[in-house]
């Protein structure tokens, strides 16, 4: 399947996805969305990748929803959009795939991320931004609320003091910030993020793959958990890790003294 509005490359392990409406600042379509999860469908099923690095084209990450498919709708008259069925069908569809995804998933925040677009991007397992990126809840600004799994995600990044305030004022956290909270892992040069990026998702994508699926679920899980929930989460994980060909070839490895050559099984 050809793709209209995300470019999709696989190199070295690593499925690049870049979404690609850049005229609109990467707002959210039905075809984004269609686009994006058939090629993060495409990802987790093609067992040569090990990684996915997730970016956008242009100036901005994503400007989330598209306004204009709304104000069309707005103006028609009647009852609007049903915007429920959307988070529904689409961002709810689109952040448990990144969640459930097999293999990390590194986002490569490039410039303005808004609304959904940056909930999205606070989704995936490593942020890395550009030193112009920003982070803005701007869901207030139009009378909703932040989804896309800001409701989750914010609070338990940063705490629930500057999540609500970011949620309810909708002011812009800048890359710097957003580094100096722990809300994103790193803040970088602008002209090194997508090295940066690549370097890291490179790191990823030679690891080993199974034990990092272990540890994105495990990570998700503790939210909820209790501390006995999550020790007994951890013994049922390490378990599996301790049958995988890439734990033998660790141990191997460390006991002879080299780099260990992980096959992601
Ligand atoms: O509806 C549902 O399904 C529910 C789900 C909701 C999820 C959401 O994401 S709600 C929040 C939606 N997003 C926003 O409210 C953000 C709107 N955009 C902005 O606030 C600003 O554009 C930015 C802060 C992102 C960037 O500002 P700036 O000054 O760098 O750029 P700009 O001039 O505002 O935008 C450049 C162009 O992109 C402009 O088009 P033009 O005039 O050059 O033809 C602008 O209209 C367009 N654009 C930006 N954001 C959107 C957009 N077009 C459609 N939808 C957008 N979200």
């Amino acid at each position: 399947m050809a793709f209209e509005t995300i470019l999709y490359d696989v190199a070295d392990g690593i499925a690049t996805i870049t979404l690609n409406r850049a005229d609109k600042l990467n707002a959210f379509t039905e075809d984004l969305h269609r686009d994006l999860a058939a090629g993060l469908a495409r990802a987790d099923a093609d067992e040569t990748v090990r990684c996915v690095l997730l970016t956008g084209a242009g100036r901005a990450f994503s400007a989330g929803q598209d306004l204009s498919e709304r104000a069309m709708m707005i103006r028609a008259g009647g009852e609007g959009p049903d915007i429920g069925d959307t988070v529904d069908r689409l961002y709810n569809r689109l952040v448990r795939a990144i969640r459930g995804a097999r293999v990390p998933v590194v986002c490569a925040v490039n410039g303005v991320a808004a609304g959904a677009g940056a909930n999205v991007a606070l989704a995936c397992d490593i942020v890395i931004a550009g030193h112009s990126a920003q982070f803005i809840q701007a869901f207030c600004k139009v009378g909703l609320v932040p989804d896309a799994g800001g409701t989750y995600h914010l609070p338990r990044l940063i705490g629930r003091a500057r999540a609500t305030a970011l949620a309810m004022l909708g002011d812009a956290v800048s890359a710097e910030q957003a580094e100096a909270w722990g809300l994103i892992w790193r803040c970088v040069d602008d002209a090194a993020l997508l090295d940066e990026a690549r370097a890291v998702a490179r790191r990823l994508a030679e690891g080993p793959t199974f034990a990092l699926g272990m540890i994105k679920r495990a990570m998700d899980a503790s939210g909820a958990n209790t501390l006995d929930a999550q020790l007994d989460l951890e013994r049922d994980f390490q378990q599996q890790a301790g049958k995988s060909d890439d734990y033998r070839e660790g141990v191997t490895a460390f006991m002879d003294k080299r780099p260990p050559r992980f096959r992601g099984r």
